[in-house]
């Protein structure tokens, strides 16, 4: 008889070997939800941590009576009949009170938790978000500003995000600074987080939502109170004018071949709103949600063929030649 055995082992050894290197290589600069930076992922960190050594001490304590009881209670000899009872009350009574009461403080201490991350402190600064397959759109509604998948905040203030979504749902996530939260069709959610150290965190949808779902991501960039005044200032002016004969031909396609359908620039006649807001694009470090670092190189790519780069992507291919791939390239390159 053949046995299947070398064989079958052999493979499942290669699907641990295989799974776990992908785990690990997921973990590879990870933002981690317990290194919170901010009071909101704290909470949630901390309460892990309490609701971890519970279980743990649940899992030591009944392991043990577990293996006590297999040895203390083994039959010795091959004929001994144990003694038969039926239903043993004060044993029944001891291990239904005792989880029921861990199971009272373990929830005592999640509604603690969650009243503190619902309190929606006043004089938060306002920020919408809105989900759509597969970027974001960031709006500041007190400052006029308009941008997409980088989202600028001053270091030491309340945010308020109000959340929607453009088509299915969606989920806001920034984990070491806190979150989940859903973004669902005509329904609006809120979230506020205080991001207290400086830096640059990274978001990610963490709702599924269709083909590009994995590359719908986002950053949170925490800055000094003045470096954000600077962003502010420098977000809320209209798009500079071309000045080479070459950019201004890049304007001119922008707003004649397709692409003032969907995009809007300020300050020009490309008022879409399907796609994200170019006005300040060249002020961005990646495309795409996140996808492609921003250069020229990769913006012309882009441009080229958008399911190329990302597959899924809802922005169409339009055929265009490649003096017209440049002057778009150059023009957009100049929008900081
Ligand atoms: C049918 C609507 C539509 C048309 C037409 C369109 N785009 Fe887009 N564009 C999008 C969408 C949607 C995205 C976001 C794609 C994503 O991240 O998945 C996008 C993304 C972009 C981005 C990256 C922006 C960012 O911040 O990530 C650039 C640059 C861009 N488009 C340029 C153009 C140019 C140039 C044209 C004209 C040749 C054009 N688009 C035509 C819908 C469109
Ligand atoms: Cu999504």
């Amino acid at each position: 008889m053949i046995s299947i055995r070398p064989i079958l082992s052999n493979t499942i050894r290669l699907i641990f070997v295989a799974l776990g290197a992908l785990t690990l290589s997921g973990c590879a600069g990870a933002p981690a939800a317990l290194s919170p930076a901010s009071p909101n992922a704290a909470l949630v960190s901390d309460l892990f941590f309490v609701l971890f050594a519970i279980a743990l001490v649940v899992f030591v304590v009944v392991e043990s009576l577990l293996f006590f009881s297999v040895i203390r209670f083994r039959r010795k000899k091959a004929d001994e009949m144990p003694a038969q009872i039926h239903g043993n009350p004060k044993l029944e009574m001891i291990w239904t009170t005792i989880p029921a009461l861990v199971l009272v403080v373990v929830f005592w201490l999640t509604w603690q938790t969650l009243i503190s991350l619902a309190a929606i402190p006043p004089n938060a600064m306002n920020v919408k978000v809105t989900g759509y397959q597969w970027w974001w759109r960031v709006e500041y509604p007190d400052l006029g500003i308009v941008t997409a998948n980088e989202i600028y905040v001053p270091a030491g203030q309340d945010i308020l995000f109000t959340l929607n979504s453009n088509d299915v749902i969606h989920s806001f996530w920034v984990p070491e600074l806190g979150g989940k939260m859903d973004m669902i069709p005509g329904h609006t959610n809120r979230l506020w987080l205080r991001p207290t150290k400086v830096g640059i965190y990274q978001g990610q949808c963490a709702e599924f939502c269709g083909t590009a779902h994995a590359q719908m991501r986002f950053t949170m960039n925490v800055a000094p109170v003045d470096q954000f005044n600077a962003w502010v200032a420098q977000q809320k002016l209209p798009a500079p004018a071309p000045t080479t004969d070459q950019t201004r031909q890049g304007l001119q396609l922008m707003t004649t071949v397709g692409c003032q359908a969907c995009h809007a620039i300020n300050g020009t006649s490309a008022r879409g709103i399907l796609g994200p807001d170019l006005t300040h694009i060249a002020s961005r470090k990646t495309i795409a949600a996140g996808m492609l670092p921003l250069n020229a190189e990769n913006l012309r790519a882009w441009i080229r063929d958008p399911a190329a780069e990302k597959p899924g992507t809802k922005m169409p291919k339009v055929p265009l030649d490649d003096k017209t791939l440049d002057a778009l390239t150059a023009y957009l390159l100049t929008l900081k």
